[in-house]
């Protein structure tokens, strides 16, 4: 946060010999703590605009929730009171149409294929359908595959999801995910999940191996079942309100480092998830790997039969799967 800044000012002055303070300073909301791929990404983001608009633009990356939980601040950069904001696509399904695709499960084949398809024409139209709804997409993240973990027992199969509670992202696709494979789904905030293991009030939660390790969730859930139901990108906005009182070469530069960003997150989140992966075996995490994904994949048919009704995402589906 406040040494970017520095860090960035410095630049600035290196390169205009004046340091100039910053004119505008975008506010940047993200869940995840310090450090974190997504974080990191931004806050070199940050440093990009900086130097390039000679220290007149800055970023400050709220990191942690500082700035409140992924729903809440969704409408607050919908509303401009937030600038910029990091967050998984799953929170938008209710709001933009479009990211629902990208939150099925097992809509990617691969993490491969979701970037071939995120990287590609698909990923633009689902970016420009943000600008209807007060926000412009910037740039996707990853977000790895999210598997299922629980504090109770390792799952081998479906049959051992019968009746447990696990936490879902505030999306209903992910609920009715969930419920057919026969649990129990509690859409609540990232925030909240750990207490919630903790006290018993749900079973467990799904996520990514850097999210379960940052969390602490692996703490209070120590078994950890491979299925890789989900690979949700993350995306990057901004709000339309902010953006409009941009200039055009000013949006120029945003978009530019905001592109030169993606591969410095996928670098980090490659080595983020060797690392959290390494770091909760560590510490006593059971990861059940052999697991038979074809039943869940199988179980997902009413999920799209439900979700899946419009010609626009018929057609963005097929497209998708259709993608090399
Ligand atoms: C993480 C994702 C966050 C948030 C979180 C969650 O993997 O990076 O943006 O969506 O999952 O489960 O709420």
């Amino acid at each position: 946060m406040k040494h970017t800044i520095l860090a960035g000012l410095f630049a600035g002055t290196a390169l205009t010999g004046a340091a100039t303070a910053c004119e505008v300073t975008l506010r940047s909301s993200d869940t995840h703590p310090e450090g974190y791929p997504t974080v990191t990404a931004v806050e070199a983001m940050g440093e990009m605009i900086e130097e390039r608009t000679d220290g007149r633009i800055c970023v400050e990356v709220f990191h942690s929730a500082q700035l409140g939980q992924e729903k809440d601040t969704i409408e607050q950069t919908q509303f401009g009171v937030i600038d910029l904001n990091r967050v998984s696509m799953g929170p938008f399904n209710n709001i933009i149409e479009e990211t629902q695709v990208v939150s099925l499960p097992y809509i990617f084949r691969s993490v491969d294929h979701m970037h071939k398809v995120m990287d590609g024409e698909i990923g633009d139209e689902i970016l420009a359908a943000f600008e209807d709804h007060d926000l412009v997409g910037l740039a996707y993240y990853d977000g790895g595959s999210r598997s299922f973990y629980n504090s109770e027992k390792p799952i081998q199969s479906i049959d051992d999801l019968a009746g447990m509670k696990f936490r879902v992202m505030q999306s209903d696709i992910f609920v009715d995910m969930v419920d057919a494979l026969g649990a129990n789904a509690t859409p609540m905030p990232y925030g909240e999940v750990y207490s919630s293991i903790q006290t018993g009030v749900i079973d467990g939660a799904e996520n990514n191996w850097p999210s379960y390790e940052s969390s602490g969730h692996y703490e209070v859930a120590k078994y950890y079942t491979l299925d890789q139901h989900l690979i949700v990108p993350e995306v990057l906005v901004m709000s339309k309100m902010s953006w409009d009182k941009l200039s055009p070469e000013d949006q120029e530069i945003v978009r530019q480092a905001a592109k030169e960003s993606v591969p410095i997150m996928r670098e980090a989140w490659q080595a983020r998830e060797a690392e959290s992966e390494q770091l909760v075996r560590d510490a006593g995490v059971e990861v059940i790997t052999d697991i038979e994904k074809t039943p869940f994949m199988d179980a997902m048919k009413p999920v799209y039969d439900k979700h899946v009704t419009s010609e626009a995402l018929k057609d963005l589906v097929s497209r998708i799967q259709a993608t090399e």
